[in-house]
């Protein structure tokens, strides 16, 4: 369920977004901010704070299985000072989600308690998904649709052409999620978003890209980089690294120089195939 076409953000795609979004946040009790977990700073919309306004709110760090665990407990502390609460899920091994429901709850404590100040016994939570594209939104939408593979109707006060997916007999999700934009001015998030396959490769330069992991990679996780392509020592120079690989690999051209745009492809496959290992690209404060 990606998006068909990969998604061109003008200014008027940008407004028409944003106030659509603010128009079906009026109708939930919670928004669902889902970042990627090796990158909840680049993965994040510039105006997501204006726009979630003081709805509450609960941050699901996605893909967690992917990231470096430490690095992700460190974004939970960060969230947790500015009073977010935050879970680590991974909407495809399920890791977490089971526990969606339980933040949720926790998240709207204040509403329950002014529902019970009312009388109301009602424990029913209607929320909203969004993200920028990639973060696996359409993925946890069909993963908590899959245990209970209920689509409910229309709802009184709602907009006819909206689909709540029933998620637990107190959880209900409006079925579309809210698409934002990332942070597409700042170089370094379009290189976190193309390290992490979250843009199209024709937007950055691939071969930065590729010197850039390498050098990021192999300061933070030497280890893994070593290991994965048979290293001894990873040098300072991301192209002499590039060239080790290429030997190891036998990445050749005529006369016996190393192919540099094999061993480009090959890096750049192996990182979002996810084959280097756990990683995460940036840290809270950085
Ligand atoms: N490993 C992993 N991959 C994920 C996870 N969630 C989504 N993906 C992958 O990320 C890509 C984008 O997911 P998608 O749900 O289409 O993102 P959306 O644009 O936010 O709806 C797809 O290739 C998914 O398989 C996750 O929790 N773990
Ligand atoms: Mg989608």
């Amino acid at each position: 369920m990606s998006e068909a076409k990969p998604i061109q953000w003008f200014p008027g795609h940008m407004a028409k977004a944003k106030r659509e979004i603010k128009e079906h946040i009026k109708q939930v009790d919670l928004v669902i901010e889902l970042k990627d977990a090796r990158i909840p700073y680049s993965s994040t919309n510039p105006m997501v704070d204006e726009i979630v306004g003081n709805k509450p709110r609960l941050i699901l760090l996605n893909k967690s299985t992917l990231a470096d665990s430490k690095v992700t407990k460190k974004w939970q502390d960060y969230y947790k000072s500015l009073g977010i609460l935050s879970l680590d899920i991974d909407s495809i091994s399920s890791y977490n989600v089971k526990n969606i429901v339980k933040y949720a709850t926790m998240a709207l404590k204040d509403l329950f308690l002014a529902r019970e100040k009312k009388g109301i016994k009602s424990k029913t939570i209607k929320a909203l998904i969004i993200g920028i594209p990639n973060v696996g939104k359409s993925t946890l939408i069909n993963t908590l649709a899959k245990r209970k593979a209920v689509k409910v109707g229309d709802k009184p006060g709602v907009t006819k052409s909206q689909t709540w997916i029933k998620v637990t007999d107190d959880l209900f999700l409006l079925d579309t999620p809210g698409i934002l934009w990332p942070k597409f001015e700042d170089q370094n998030v379009g290189l976190k978003l193309a390290m992490a396959g979250s843009i199209k490769d024709e937007i950055l330069d691939m071969e930065y890209v590729c010197c850039q992991a390498i050098s990021y990679i192999g300061n933070r996780y030497p280890e893994l980089l070593k290991a994965r392509f048979n290293l001894e020592e990873i040098n300072e120079d991301p192209y002499k690294v590039m060239a080790e690989i290429g030997k190891k690999r036998g990445c050749f051209i005529k006369g016996g120089e190393i192919d540099l745009d094999r061993v480009k492809t090959i890096f750049m496959n192996e990182l979002r195939g996810n084959k280097i290992g756990a990683m995460s690209y940036e840290e809270p404060e950085e």
